[in-house]
């Protein structure tokens, strides 16, 4: 029998990775990121259990503890992780909630399989969770869970919480068995999303497709209350500029400048290789401005780092094409031998050398048409110290609703782009310097454990 635990994190992905040893022997080793250092000491303090996939197909590894987390893994077969991961989540929901920038394709071979991985996780929920316990759900693969963990484990007290843009009901309401997926979110007590815009798309929603009656973001469904909140997520903003104060990443940063040739201007982009994040139109705004004359080869260089991500997925491989495209044609037509314009790396980097590529750039390009968060923006910010440095923000990124020092731009808009880049450029030091101190000290307050609590207390949990 699985061990128990009064509180449950469920969500796609462990946060675990294996890894093999010198001597050939396979480990499991936390895999660092913001939501697992958030939940951390809540987990360790309930002794609580994270339910997630391993990674890799076939049967799943045996439950196991590591650093003071209880881990369940859920296993998936190759057809699942085709149609439930990178069909139903990745080309249906994740597309459509980001404004349907690239066309949603529907299949119903894959929703039948969405329907019964998450009826997997929830089984797997339902059997760790103590009597009484809170569940919470993360993320859009996994939006039937509450109601099917409802159904099986009604002492539950089970919140939600959405990375991703919620959609306008017009948008929304495209979805084949759109009802369902809103019935299992409401399933929760709480569900919580980025942008206050989000939750009333969501409480709206409720009204318009089931007839749902709702007061501010509480909604009746069945005898209960579904509350639905803004809970803006963030990072570890002290473990960020504990990093990026390091000397070694500060001579590192020295040294990617010495290696760019010293120009006067590094821009930056750092994102998942992803349709969403606007990279191409990034590019496309730093050629025309080389192209203007606006820019200069040598004085401004730019940097994309453009993680590799989905590659199974279509969409994924046409993007991929495109940025490469984009990049060979800017370096074909302006570099020089030594000096390309673009330094482009489709690899993932480790973090030290991400904080130094942040503390080596004077400006930071996060240009997404649809972004739930993005937390690349709260990290360069954080990572600047006292130095300055411009954040070209998309209005579009769940994160301007907080970064108003940012310089913010319309992703649509190729000359907004432009003359945006060109005035976070041209910008006087202390202005930058002036911006910089108001965002990171709202960082410093609004931090991911501040969401973590935020969003717990909210659904009434009890921490220390
Ligand atoms: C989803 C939502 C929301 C990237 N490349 C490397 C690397 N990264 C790290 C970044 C950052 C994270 O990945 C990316 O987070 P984002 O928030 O920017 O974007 P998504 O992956 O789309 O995340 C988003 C988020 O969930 C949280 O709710 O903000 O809106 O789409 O932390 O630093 N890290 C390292 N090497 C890389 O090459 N080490």
């Amino acid at each position: 029998m699985a061990q128990r635990s009064s509180f449950v994190v469920v969500a796609n992905r462990l946060p675990v990775d294996e890894v093999t040893t010198p001597d050939g022997e396979k480990q499991w080793r936390p895999s660092p990121g913001g939501l697992v250092t958030a939940l951390h000491p809540v987990l360790v303090e309930h002794r609580g259990t994270w339910i997630g996939w391993a990674g890799g197909t076939g049967e799943a590894p045996e439950p196991f503890d590591l650093e003071g987390i209880h881990i369940h893994p859920v296993p998936l077969s190759d057809e699942e992780l085709e149609r439930y991961y990178e069909g139903q989540s990745n080309a249906t929901i994740w597309p459509l909630y980001h404004d349907a920038v690239e066309t949603p394709v529907y299949k119903r071979r894959w929703r039948e399989t969405y329907r019964i991985v998450n009826q997997r996780f929830a089984q797997a929920a339902a059997e760790v969770a103590e009597e009484g316990a809170t569940v919470w759900v993360q993320d859009y693969q996994l939006q039937l869970v509450p109601s099917l963990l409802r159904e099986m484990r009604p002492d539950l007290k089970i919140g939600f919480f959405l990375h991703i843009p919620f959609p306008p009901i017009e948008l929304f309401m495209q979805m084949p068995f759109r009802a369902e997926i809103l019935r299992g979110l409401l399933g929760a007590d709480l569900v919580g999303f980025q942008q206050r815009l989000a939750a009333q798309n969501f409480v709206r929603l409720a009204r318009h497709l089931l007839g749902l009656r709702y007061t501010g973001q509480s909604i009746q469904v069945d005898g209960r209350e579904v509350k639905a909140g803004a809970f803006p997520i963030s990072i570890d903003t002290k473990e960020m500029e504990r990093l990026a104060a390091d000397p070694a990443v500060q001579a590192r940063a020295k040294q990617i400048r010495a290696e760019l040739g010293d120009p006067k201007t590094v821009i930056l982009g750092v994102d998942r290789l992803d349709y969403t994040k606007g990279i191409e139109l990034r590019l496309k705004a730093f050629r025309e401005l080389l192209a203007d004359g606006k820019l200069n080869i040598g004085e401004a260089v730019m940097i994309q780092v453009a993680t590799p991500s989905r590659e199974r997925v279509e969409h994924y491989q046409t993007l991929r094409v495109k940025v490469e495209r984009e990049v060979g044609r800017i370096n074909g037509e302006f570099g020089r031998v030594g000096t390309p314009a673009v330094h482009y790396l489709h690899q993932s980097v480790d973090k030290q050398e991400l904080a130094a590529m942040y503390a080596a750039a004077d400006v930071m390009m996060v240009t997404p048409l649809r972004d739930g968060m993005n937390l690349v923006a709260k990290e360069y910010i954080a990572c600047r110290g006292d130095t300055g440095g411009a954040l070209v923000l998309s209005e579009f990124a769940g994160a301007a609703t907080e970064l108003r020092q940012a310089f913010l731009c319309n992703p649509h808009d190729p000359d907004g782009v432009k003359d945006t880049l060109l005035r976070a450029v041209a910008a006087e030091p202390a202005e930058l310097k002036r911006r910089m101190r108001v965002m990171q000290r709202h960082l410093r307050t609004h931090d991911v454990a501040r969401w973590a609590h935020s969003f717990l207390d909210e659904l009434g949990v009890d921490e220390e």
